[in-house]
């Protein structure tokens, strides 16, 4: 009799346990693992909102390869902090897409593509990118592969 007790009384508690520690690690999944991989690289406010911004411009006559330029200039410079958000702007009578030569993917804004955000810039249309990271972006456009092009973003050392 007592010993039946004390066995049920040990089951008991080892139920109670269990519960106990998958409660804990459900909840440490979700409320300490799960957000810590979601959450996007700190970076910081100036490089999310530059004060200045870099311009190019879609050439005139860009969708015939014999035009002598397109995205012009054809290479820029941008500092992070400074000048890291690029906007194209389109003066061709086509529409026009930016996508990137090496599928670079920004950690916080995504795709370099027009065609994953906006699809093709139409004429007079705008895009414009903020890189976060310092590096050597290459561009084309995908219905006219000739139209080529470069961002180059540096570290600020001011
Ligand atoms: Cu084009």
């Amino acid at each position: 009799m007592e010993r039946t007790k004390k066995q049920s009384q040990i089951g008991g508690i080892s139920i109670i346990s269990f519960i106990v520690i998958v409660t804990i690690s459900l909840a440490y999944y979700q409320f300490v693992f799960t957000p810590a991989m979601n959450a996007k690289p700190e970076v910081a406010a100036e490089v999310l909102n530059p004060p200045g911004s870099t311009e190019i411009s879609i050439a005139e006559g860009s969708s015939q390869p014999s035009n002598p330029i397109f995205f012009t200039p054809k290479e820029v410079r941008a500092t992070l902090g400074e000048s890291n958000k690029v906007i194209w702007t389109n003066h061709d009578v086509t529409a026009h897409s930016v996508t990137t030569d090496d599928n670079y993917v920004d950690p916080t804004n995504g795709r370099f593509d027009t065609l994953s955000t906006i699809g093709l810039i139409p004429p007079q249309g705008t895009f414009d990118f903020t890189f976060t990271q310092e590096g050597d972006y290459l561009y084309h456009c995908e219905p006219h592969p000739w139209m080529t092009g470069k961002v180059s973003v540096t570290e600020s050392f001011s």
